[in-house]
């Protein structure tokens, strides 16, 4: 690739003479020429600016000297390694602050070209007529900005564009797999990166590191780099398409107060129910229940359980109860998505059927853990459970908590277990007629100070 610098500051660009930058250049990788702007003026004072039209303050870069340099250097053979330029892609890039922001994506796309020419410009930037002339006599043009603040002029823009652009191209990297990785890893920032020594200044390498468990670093990482996106970029979080996520991603996000959905994340909060909000949750637990009921279950037998015991009344009830049930709600934007209910063993104790050798007496169980379909997938259920778990635990009123999940229903099973469950019997019990036969699942608390 060539790359043709102008500015009227030569000696800023001495710094690409160092590093990487250079020694591409001389390995024929890279044909990089800073050239002097004021080469091409042609008064006494070597004058490039100008007052403005219309007045206000600063300088503007006339468009005459600009014109005889870039005719110049845009006619100039990028390719000093083949005979014809025909065919060349040839990009003039002017640093702006007011340019569309320089992305990766940009940077990408830019090192596909054969010719990059940067008109560095000073005082209140360029006279608009350069760009739009090249523009309009079919070149490539590219205003950008390299960020959100003002500098004084476009070379360290320059400088930034170089870097971002030359360090892409084969040949370039030492480690081509970093860039691999980065491309992984687009749309979220980097995790915390750690190295020797182990302890210093009496701050610790994470324990998760220092062991070859690899599946647990690739997840550790995942989740710093996903709890960092969320502190210090939730623009790019909420821009972030769920298909770049898997599932543990989705939960751990979820988790930080975001759903991943197609269109990228949106904001999710996952918070106990008010007690006014019993029809809306009435809703969500019918249109919900009868998506994990068996095949073999009757309609009418799960209109009816709709109907008695999923009525408002009864949601009603439970929310003027919190003692004794517990209900989280996941909404997002207005709607309200998700819910899980709890009920902590009191004089009702736990429902028929649901006793194992290893269920502790005073077990809470989880009775619903409820998405609506068009979540599913989203790590929505895996961060109500978790919260769930902890609003018990923080209750102080049980030691396991455990629940029944239909026998057929591999994949709600599978879900519970990679959450801390483990299969303590079965249960068997009657609805509409049809036997119904549940796996019974428990895990352990952590037995909490109560409140
Ligand atoms: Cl590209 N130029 C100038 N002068 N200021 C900037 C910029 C560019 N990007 C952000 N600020």
């Amino acid at each position: 690739m060539r790359i043709d610098l102008v500015t009227i500051f030569p000696q800023y660009f001495t710094a690409l003479d160092l590093s990487l930058i250079g020694r591409a250049g001389q390995s024929g990788l890279l044909d990089l020429r800073v050239h002097d702007l004021r080469g091409w003026t042609t008064d006494r004072h070597h004058s490039v600016d100008d007052a403005p039209y219309g007045g206000g303050a600063g300088m503007v870069m006339r468009p005459d000297v600009w014109g005889r340099a870039l005719d110049e250097v845009l006619a100039q053979d990028p390719r000093v390694d083949e005979a014809s330029t025909l065919g060349a892609r040839r990009v003039l890039a002017i640093p702006t602050p007011s340019g569309s922001p320089l992305t990766q994506a940009m940077a990408e796309d830019l090192a596909g070209a054969d010719h990059l020419v940067v008109a560095c410009g000073r005082y209140e930037g360029i006279d608009q007529r350069v760009a739009d002339y090249y523009r309009d006599a079919g070149r490539e043009v590219v205003e950008y900005s390299i960020g959100d603040y003002v500098l004084n002029g476009g070379e360290a823009a320059a400088l930034v564009l170089v870097e971002a652009v030359t360090r892409l191209l084969d040949g370039f990297m030492g480690n081509p797999e970093s860039l691999v990785e980065e491309s992984h890893s687009a749309g979220i920032l980097e995790y915390p990166a750690y190295t020797r020594p182990r302890s210093w200044r009496g701050l610790e390498v994470p324990e998760v590191l220092l062991g070859g468990d690899h599946g647990a670093i690739r997840r550790w990482r995942q989740e710093r780099a996903i709890d960092r996106t969320v502190e210090r970029r939730p623009d790019l979080v909420e821009a972030l398409p769920a298909r770049l996520l898997d599932g543990a991603a989705r939960e751990h996000l979820a988790s930080r107060g975001y759903a991943a959905a197609e269109t990228g994340a949106r904001p999710l909060a996952i918070r106990p129910a008010r007690p006014d909000e019993a029809p809306r949750i009435a809703a969500l637990a019918r249109r919900t229940f009868p998506l994990a009921c068996p095949d073999s279950l009757p309609a009418e037998a799960i209109e009816d359980f709709c109907r008695t015991e999923l009525s408002d009344e009864s949601f009603d009830q439970m929310l003027a109860d919190p003692a004794a049930h517990r209900i989280l709600v996941a909404q997002v934007d207005a709607d309200l998505v998700g819910y899980t209910l709890t009920v902590l063993s009191g004089p009702r104790g736990l429902p028929d059927g649901l006793v194992g050798g290893r269920i502790a007496p005073g077990a809470a169980y989880l009775s619903k853990c409820y998405v609506d379909e068009a979540w599913h997938g989203s790590g929505i259920a895996g961060a109500l459970l978790e919260e769930a778990v902890v609003d018990v635990e923080r209750t102080g009123a049980a030691s396991q908590i455990v629940l029944g999940t239909n026998e057929a229903n591999t994949r709600a099973q599978r879900f519970y277990r990679r959450h801390g469950f483990s299969r303590a019997g079965r249960r068997v019990f009657v609805v509409g007629g049809v036997e119904n036969r549940d796996v019974v699942l428990v895990r352990k608390l952590t037995t909490a100070v109560p409140r």
